[in-house]
């Protein structure tokens, strides 16, 4: 795709002036994705040959992005649809307060009742035994039996995204409008995904493989996670933490590979204490965030925490995630027509890539352990 092609946007002028501020490496990152868009390779396979690009992907560069992509994946809105939610009157503040802060908790809360049951968990050192939904349901009940300490992630998204239960929620138009209208584009839905986590002794390796250190995420270049608590969460029990405005003021910016866990006092020397977020809040709460931000989840001084997270990216370029397979006809029922339609939000929904990907050795899928820690000539001040 030539330099002129990209210009032929509706945001003509602005999307030029953005291009020429960027620097040559931006640019160029934002040329290749687009052409990424427009052939058949899977976004996947460009991972461990590209990955380091992801530091070219600044907040302007993102913005730059979504130009591009809208004219031909336009912004969702769901207004006038039906939802699960009570209203729809705050999607426009919550954009605007994502954009601003790179986090937003919702004024709507979830009501629905989960299955949960049949779902199956494992801790991240895959070690340990498979527990069921109904059984960590009845140790969260039973007020943490000590031997469950520790973090139990859902063992297959796809069980979960193909669920009407969870459908309903990830292709609701609410949730749907937010994250459209934060990403500036149609969003393609990448995970369902819950975990538990019990309070109790955690080595400093358990609570960094369970997100429980601040870090940055990267995981698609432009993207947004929903996390939904599913049962009261106080500074007790795991609250998620974030630091606000740090989604432009990346932590890459301050020399800080993606992904790096880092304790609590370097975070805080490069953003100030005032600008840390603690969210409590009860069953139901709505956290939308932008995960460039810095963020963790505080490990549990006691109890237990359930949280959904729903993620949407705007590109599958150098995505990190298997691809679903092709969505369940009991997950269509539970999706209105109108959004049926917007084939862009089911991208990443396909039988014949899943497969592709299933059979890629793992190593393939992965950035080079250097690409993934060294800035090198990507770092902000170096440009
Ligand atoms: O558990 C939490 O609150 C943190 C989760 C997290 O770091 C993530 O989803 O990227």
């Amino acid at each position: 795709m030539s330099d002129t092609y990209t210009f032929s946007t509706l945001y003509e002028e602005d999307a030029f002036n953005l291009y020429n501020s960027l620097p040559r490496k931006s640019q160029k990152a934002v040329i290749r994705l687009m052409n990424f868009e427009q052939s058949n390779t899977h976004g996947f396979l460009l991972r461990r040959k590209r990955f380091k690009e992801m530091y070219a992907f600044d907040w302007k560069t993102r913005k730059l992005l979504s130009m591009f992509l809208l004219e031909k994946h336009p912004i969702f809105e769901g207004e006038g649809l039906p939802t699960i939610f009570e209203s729809q009157s705050d999607v426009a503040d919550t954009v605007a307060t994502l954009g601003k802060n790179g986090y937003a908790i919702s004024a709507n809360k979830l009501t629905a009742k989960l299955p949960m049951d049949e779902l199956l968990f494992q801790s991240k050192d895959k070690t340990s035994q498979s527990f069921s939904g109904k059984t960590l349901l009845e140790a969260m009940e039973q007020n943490n039996p000590d031997k469950l300490a520790g973090t139990y992630w859902l063992k297959d998204q796809n069980t979960a995204a193909q669920m009407p239960e969870f459908a309903r929620i990830a292709f609701d138009p609410y949730i749907l409008s937010v994250v459209s209208g934060y990403l500036g584009c149609t969003p393609i839905h990448v995970q369902t995904n819950l975990w538990f986590s019990f309070a109790g002794e955690q080595d400093h390796k358990t609570l960094s493989r369970n997100a429980q250190f601040f870090h940055q995420d990267k995981e698609f270049v432009k993207f947004i996670k929903v996390f939904i608590y599913l049962n009261d969460v106080t500074t007790e029990n795991g609250p998620h933490c974030y630091i606000e405005g740090s989604h432009i003021d990346e932590l890459n910016q301050h020399g800080i590979p993606y992904s790096t866990r880092l304790p609590d006092e370097q975070v805080l020397s490069f953003y100030g204490e005032d600008k840390l977020r603690i969210v409590e809040g009860e069953a139901g709460t709505i956290i939308f965030g932008d995960t460039v931000a810095a963020h963790k989840g505080l490990p549990l001084k006691k109890g237990s925490r359930l949280i959904l997270q729903l993620e949407y990216a705007a590109s599958l370029y150098m995505s990190p995630v298997c691809p679903f397979s092709d969505l369940s006809s009991e997950a269509k029922g539970a999706i209105h027509p109108v959004v049926l339609k917007h084939g862009r939000l089911f991208a990443n929904y396909s039988n014949e890539t899943r497969e592709i990907y299933e059979v890629i050795p793992a190593k393939r899928l992965k950035p080079k352990r250097a690409w993934q820690k060294v800035l090198g000539s990507y770092r902000h001040n170096d440009r």
